[in-house]
């Protein structure tokens, strides 16, 4: 059997790098990665080639491959985006739809369906105010829609782009046939924790900068109130997710954008966490207005009722398992820390 051909962009980001070695682990891919900056050497043996540059004015060499299979990771995130908005415009939309302008393309000419999967987020729902935020409780797709950032507007519209691509492109009314169309499928991810890397230019990376912090015994000043909520994920459950819906059969799927969610948590709550975990763990809290906006427009916690039903979604990573399966014992390892005991009882 001939391996999968699949493009991964935004390969050096915490997914990108994450998804590379699970599908490298998986195995059938032939990977090919693109990214601004060069590949980390631990995973440079897992893509087959990788393209270094602007995907916006690379894509024509994308053109060249015959991808079964496209991720496309490259973002310019949440807090990011507020500070070079065009910029952020640029990458966020203008790159999706050189990818989705592609993937149609190659879809037609195939006659065969290129599947491509889109990570969106929770930067994609906005609340008016706190209250409403704290009232609505767990949201579905539909509920709350109204994004505050440049992120979440070009997330969302990008979800629209693809089920545009997906469903109705080349409705030209002169052509017998409707061509063969591309394959969309996003997910709507929670804040991202992984013990290997941390994130940069988003809003929901206090609770992963806090976490590592206080495992190299490093003060952190948390830029969101102790009461800040939201819903996050361990990163493995997020490789799982994307290579699950990128599996299932589309007769199965009853719509294209789904949300997934594993635990919520407040910023206090990963502040006694971490005191647990990392005696001598110093956090304190000066919330920056800005920031501070952007997180209480997001959801406390999201219905994934159907992805559950439609492709049997479920988190390996509860709050529980996520600290004591996962995160304390990779970060021990990694920044070389001894157990507390109390983090033991
Ligand atoms: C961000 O904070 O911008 C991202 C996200 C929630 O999509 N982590």
């Amino acid at each position: 059997m001939t391996n999968k051909a699949v493009l991964i962009t935004g390969a050096c980001g915490e997914i990108g790098q994450a998804l590379v070695q699970g599908l490298a682990k998986k195995g059938g891919y032939r990977i090919v990665t693109t990214d601004l900056m060069p590949l980390p050497e631990n995973i440079q043996a897992m893509s087959a080639e990788h393209l270094q540059g602007d995907l916006v004015y690379r894509v024509k060499q994308l053109y060249d491959y015959d991808f079964d299979l496209m991720f496309h990771l490259a973002a310019s995130l949440s807090s990011k985006a507020e500070v070079a908005t065009e910029e952020a415009h640029r990458i966020n939309v203008e790159g999706t739809m050189q990818l989705l302008m592609l993937a149609a393309y190659k879809s037609e000419k195939r006659g065969r369906a290129v599947k491509f999967l889109f990570p969106s987020s929770i930067a994609a729902y906005g609340f008016s105010n706190l209250a409403t935020k704290i009232e609505a409780g767990r949201v579905t797709e539909e509920q709350h829609n109204h994004p505050h950032t440049m992120y979440g507007a070009n997330k969302l519209y990008c979800e629209k782009l693809g089920e545009y691509y997906g469903n109705y492109y080349g409705q030209r009314h002169l052509d017998p046939q409707p061509p063969m169309m591309l394959d969309f499928r996003a997910i709507r991810f929670p804040g991202l924790i992984s013990a290997f890397t941390l994130p940069s230019g988003g809003t929901s990376d206090y609770g992963p900068e806090m976490l590592h912090a206080a495992a190299q015994g490093k003060p952190y000043s948390c830029f969101v109130r102790e009461d800040t909520k939201i819903s996050f994920m361990a990163m493995p459950d997020a490789i799982k997710a994307i290579m699950m819906l990128v599996d299932v059969p589309r007769e199965y799927l009853t719509r294209q954008v789904y949300n997934i969610c594993a635990f919520s948590l407040t910023a206090g709550e990963f502040r006694k966490r971490a005191e647990q975990a990392f005696p001598g763990t110093k956090v304190n809290f000066e919330p920056n207005p800005r920031r501070q906006g952007i997180v209480d427009s997001w959801p406390e916690e999201l219905d994934d009722h159907s992805a559950r039903t439609d492709w049997g979604w479920l988190p390996d990573y509860d709050i529980n398992r996520f600290f004591d399966d996962y995160f304390l014992p990779e970060i021990r390892k990694r920044y070389s820390v001894r157990p507390s005991l109390r983090s033991l009882e």
